[in-house]
């Protein structure tokens, strides 16, 4: 009772809304967020093969506090079997046989498997689901041939360990990092070869794992892997034509980001089609992809801007989501993108549309939109932007911000694009079931900022509990089908291009003291709600 009734005050101080399980459907999951490549380290280790992250974040200049993810937070390793426990009753019972006297035993044996971390944080909270990525070049080293048991190996013990504690495993196949040796071989995601490759890695997976793994999510984010790999030429593997090729050796931000994510889309088909066909009558999984989708309110109430905003929408969204609901991208990419823009042919639309069980939603902001017809940015920065014909920021026409801004220049806070979100979802594709894959807010890693002071994040609490009150809201009033909510992240981690200078997590990792975990208050704030009814 204590508990719980700590949890409602908790829940309830904080926003005001009064969160508790109960506002959320029956078996509503919640979980944390992570990727290989932000929290894994141990890139040499067991085997594992290069990627496309390495190779961008060893090369100068890329990330701004010029870190690499070689350590991360260790995740690799602190996933090992820390202490096996056994333990017992037993009871003596004797024995007549006529005049023979035996003593028996008998003795119940409990064995508890304890796990080094991060499990264990998780199941402190009361989560109910750990969303997590394979590392592709774990699996296959050089991206195609030859398996790497060890890869297996590892991920079966993470997969165990987490569902040792009731944790259910949400896999994300992609989370970015590509081996390169298949960038290599034929430039990666700008193959259509890379279809097959993929399908054989997911297929591998699905043998290995899918006894327990019954969410994928094929592919983490298609839209920001275009723009900002091979537009704007800011993540790996760092192609783009902006600037002259100053920024980028090679690239061409005018139509690559198109081919990319047109093999994207084909990719998850190709996979989906196979888990049907071969895998879903035994193992009854379920696939979606995770996509990021930014919400964009009209900078102001001319028609002109609630067409860009509109527009704006359908080439975030709709790039990626459209083809799996209708076979094909939106109306308006069609005319402004014309003839770079890839088509399907009729039977890859066949196979595209109703490829998709769920969609996955990484939601963290949103912006204002205004018609834009100068290319000046398109030819400064970015050209699927400028195919756009419109402009988003996070600033009205006054230059007022739209919310409170997390660590992140592109994050600011605006809890009422969830529910928003949420309904175009519903209402543009007929009500999907719906998983927000990713949720949360960064703090600058401050080395001046005492832990004491750093795990004070009441911020990121009326975040959480801001979001998941619109979340609960769309859901319960407007009707919208969304099965769970997982919050970016469990830990503080490797975040891209800003490397360790944002804090993202629940736990705050001490860089500075062998990673030592700690948990902010939003640990307890989770932890309330979730043990709330
Ligand atoms: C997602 C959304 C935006 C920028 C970056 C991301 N946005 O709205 O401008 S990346 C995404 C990713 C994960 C990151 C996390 C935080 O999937 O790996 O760490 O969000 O940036």
């Amino acid at each position: 009772v204590g508990v719980s009734l700590q949890g409602r005050c908790i829940a309830q101080g904080v926003g005001g809304g009064g969160l508790t399980r109960g506002s959320f459907p029956k078996g509503f999951v919640f979980g944390t967020a992570a990727a290989a490549y932000q929290y894994e380290g141990a890139v040499k280790v067991d085997g594992r093969g290069q990627t496309i992250w390495d190779t961008f974040a060893h090369t100068f200049g890329k990330i701004s506090d010029f870190s690499n993810a070689d350590v991360a937070v260790d995740q690799y390793h602190r996933f090992r079997l820390a202490v096996l426990f056994k333990s017992g009753i037993c009871a003596m019972y004797v024995r007549h046989i006529v005049f023979m006297t035996t003593y028996r035993m008998i003795c119940v044996t409990f064995w508890d498997l304890y796990f080094q971390e991060d499990v264990q944080l998780m199941a402190d909270m009361g989560m109910d689901a750990y969303r997590f990525s394979i590392a592709w070049s774990r699996i296959f080293p050089n991206g195609t041939g030859q398996v790497n048991q060890a890869g297996i190996d590892h991920y079966n013990k993470v997969i165990n360990a987490l569902l040792s504690k009731g944790i259910q495993p949400y896999v994300t196949l992609y989370h970015w990092d590509l081996p390169q040796a298949l960038e290599d071989r034929y430039n990666g995601w700008l193959d259509r070869q890379i279809v097959n490759d993929f399908a054989a890695y997911a297929e591998t997976c699905f043998k290995a794992f899918g006894d327990r793994v019954k969410h994928w999510i094929t592919i983490n984010e298609p839209h920001t892997v275009a723009v900002q790999g091979y537009d704007a030429g800011l993540h790996a593997p760092g192609r783009c034509s902006v600037l002259l090729h100053l920024y980028c050796k090679s690239g061409n931000s005018g139509t690559e980001p198109y081919i990319v994510a047109h093999n994207f889309i084909l990719a998850h088909a190709t996979v989906s089609d196979i888990y049907r066909r071969k895998y879903k009558a035994t193992q009854n999984g379920q696939l979606g992809i995770a996509f990021d989708v930014i919400w964009y309110e009209p900078m102001t109430n001319s028609t002109i801007d609630i067409e860009a905003t509109k527009r704006a929408q359908e080439f975030q969204l709709g790039w990626f989501a459209d083809p799996f609901f209708f076979g094909d991208y939106p109306a308006t990419m069609r005319t402004r993108v014309a003839e770079r823009l890839p088509k399907f042919t009729a039977e890859e639309a066949a196979l595209v549309k109703g490829a998709l069980d769920f969609v996955g939603i990484n939601h963290y902001t949103t912006f204002y939109t205004r018609h834009n017809d100068t290319n000046i940015i398109g030819v400064l920065l970015n050209d699927t932007l400028a195919d756009t014909g419109t402009i988003s920021l996070p600033f009205d026409k006054n230059g007022k911000p739209i919310g409170d801004r997390a660590n992140s220049i592109w994050l600011y806070i605006v809890p009422s694009g969830m529910r928003k979100l949420m309904n175009y979802v519903k209402e543009r594709y007929n009500s999907p079931p719906v998983y927000i894959t990713e949720n949360g807010m960064d703090d600058s890693n401050n080395p001046f900022t005492s832990i004491k002071d750093a795990l004070k994040d009441s911020k990121r609490i009326k975040y959480h509990n801001d979001y998941l009150t619109n979340l609960a809201a769309s859901i319960k009033e407007d009707g919208c089908d969304v099965r769970g909510y997982f919050a970016w992240s469990l830990l503080d981690n490797w975040e891209w291009a800003a490397g360790y200078t944002s804090r993202f997590g629940l736990y705050f990792v001490d860089y500075r003291d062998n990673l030592k975990r700690y948990p902010k208050n939003s640990v307890q704030w989770f932890k309330s709600l979730l043990s709330s009814s």
